[in-house]
């Protein structure tokens, strides 16, 4: 079994932008997430094996996504979770669209997932404590060319993260 999520994985530049926000937050912000942990879950499958594994990747492919922009303007916490992330304040048609594909290849794969409200967001820091004032930043815009279906291995020290296909959008 593996343990999958479809995510947005961001290029190197993009990367590092994110990662500069991250250390501009205050210690009680909690623990960084690696830069190169950072990414955006589109769709959370769970534990899969091998067999669904390859047919989520074969239906996968039959999805055809145009490329689409996030404005990353917005850095919050929701009540009662110790969660500090960056997000953008508004939906791109394309990635809505992109994640209701992506939920309909996993409900055709068999593939059981949590029925809540898509939430788009980078996590920046873990078992982060209290409201902090946030640091100020410029907002500015990820180019996605393209998603990932990603493997999450949890290690003592954290998440290990490995992409393991991606597929391009706007072809
Ligand atoms: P998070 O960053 O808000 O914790 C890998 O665990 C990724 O899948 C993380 O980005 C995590 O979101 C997201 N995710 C969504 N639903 C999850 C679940 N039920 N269990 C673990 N991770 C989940």
């Amino acid at each position: 079994m593996k343990r999958l999520f479809f995510a947005l994985w961001p290029d190197t530049d993009t990367r590092e932008r994110i990662y500069a926000i991250s250390r501009m937050l205050p210690r009680k912000c909690g623990r960084l997430v690696p830069i190169n942990n950072l990414h955006t879950t589109l769709v959370f499958l769970g534990d899969i094996d091998a067999h669904v594994c390859q047919d989520v990747q074969d239906t996968t492919s039959e999805i055809r996504s145009p490329a689409f922009s996030l404005q990353l303007d917005t850095i919050g916490k929701w009540p009662g979770a110790k969660v500090i992330w960056l997000a953008p304040s508004s939906i791109p048609e394309g990635l809505a669209s992109l994640v209701t594909g992506l939920n309909k290849v996993a409900s055709n794969c068999g593939v059981v997932i949590e029925n809540r409200p898509y939430s788009s967001h980078i996590t920046l820091a873990r078992k982060a404590h209290g409201p902090a004032p946030y640091p100020v930043f410029t907002p500015f815009v990820w180019k996605v060319q393209g998603f990932s279906l990603v493997q999450s291995t949890t290690l003592p020290e954290g998440g290990r993260y490995e992409v393991i296909r991606n597929w391009s959008c706007g072809q």
